[in-house]
């Protein structure tokens, strides 16, 4: 499993006030925390701190690069922010994400013009959210379809299946099951991802939540998620999915990790 690391958010709380006060060493502390679970990339948002965004995001990306050489994934959906953000990449980081809104050509210019991966995330040619399954599928077709013509070569895609909300959505746990067994059939060399996180929004026990749905979503044919690798039951529930999907051949990781535990 390809794991993204999330906690570096501006829509986090601490993460904003510590962007805002300049606190290099919370957000060092987070790099670390994140690297030392196994982190494949490490989000990077800085969002929303608007006004100062590119500003923040370059801060962001200097103070993370001199604690780790762990590839960024720069969560921005404004060009100008990914650009800036791109350039002080020591190595090509993976954009998140590009959509089929307005700014998606600029966005895979963007993306030819540095060789960067990227996340598609399936929504934007209609207005609001496309919340079946249908209209999602027909988002990410049109999306890939676009990037194709554009010639970038399918292993730099992460297509994202769009997690939202069960508290505010009830069919959102299922629709993204089934969008990333659907996406795994239908496109078979993209790495499926998702914001695992999202499913719980608002909810108590957050941590139960994701990780039943983690767990499911495995099984489902996921192959990356964003999410905090700092909770080690999470962690753990991946390495049991894997085993168990027989992902991990004769349980391989599975009996190191639980022999390195001892
Ligand atoms: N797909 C892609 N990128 C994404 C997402 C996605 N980036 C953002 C998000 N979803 C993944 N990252 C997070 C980060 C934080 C939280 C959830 C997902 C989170 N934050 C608390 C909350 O909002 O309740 C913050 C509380 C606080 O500290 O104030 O849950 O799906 N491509």
């Amino acid at each position: 499993m390809i794991i993204i690391g999330e906690l570096i958010n501006s829509t986090r709380s601490k993460v904003k006030k510590a962007i805002e006060d300049k606190n290099e060493g919370y957000i060092r502390k987070l790099v670390k925390l994140q690297v030392e679970a196994g982190a494949n990339y490490l989000d990077v948002n800085s969002a929303m701190t608007v006004k100062k965004e590119i500003e923040d995001l370059k801060w962001l990306i200097e103070v993370i690069q001199d604690e780790t050489d762990v590839k960024l994934a720069i969560d921005t959906p404004a060009p100008e922010a990914m650009e800036a953000g791109i350039k002080l990449c020591k190595k090509p980081p993976l954009m998140n994400s590009i959509t089929n809104e307005g700014k998606k050509e600029k966005l895979i210019k963007i993306a030819k013009e540095y060789n960067t991966e990227l996340i598609a995330l399936p929504l934007g040619s209609k207005k609001g959210l496309p919340v079946n399954l249908e209209d999602r599928l027909n988002e990410a077709k049109i999306i890939l379809g676009d990037l194709e013509k554009e010639g970038i070569n399918q292993d730099k895609i992460y297509l994202d299946v769009l997690i939202l909300g069960i508290g505010s959505n009830p069919s959102g746990g299922r629709t993204a099951i089934q969008m990333a067994g659907e996406c795994k059939k239908e496109f078979p060399g993209i790495k499926i991802i998702g914001g695992l996180s999202n499913i719980s929004f608002g909810l108590p026990d957050r941590k139960l939540l994701n990780r039943v749905f983690l767990a499911m979503m495995i099984e489902a044919g996921l192959d990356g998620a964003i999410i905090d690798p700092s909770d080690k039951d999470l962690m753990e529930t991946i390495i049991a999915s894997e085993a168990i999907t027989g992902r991990d051949k004769y349980c391989k990781s599975y009996i190191k990790y639980m022999r390195g535990k001892k």
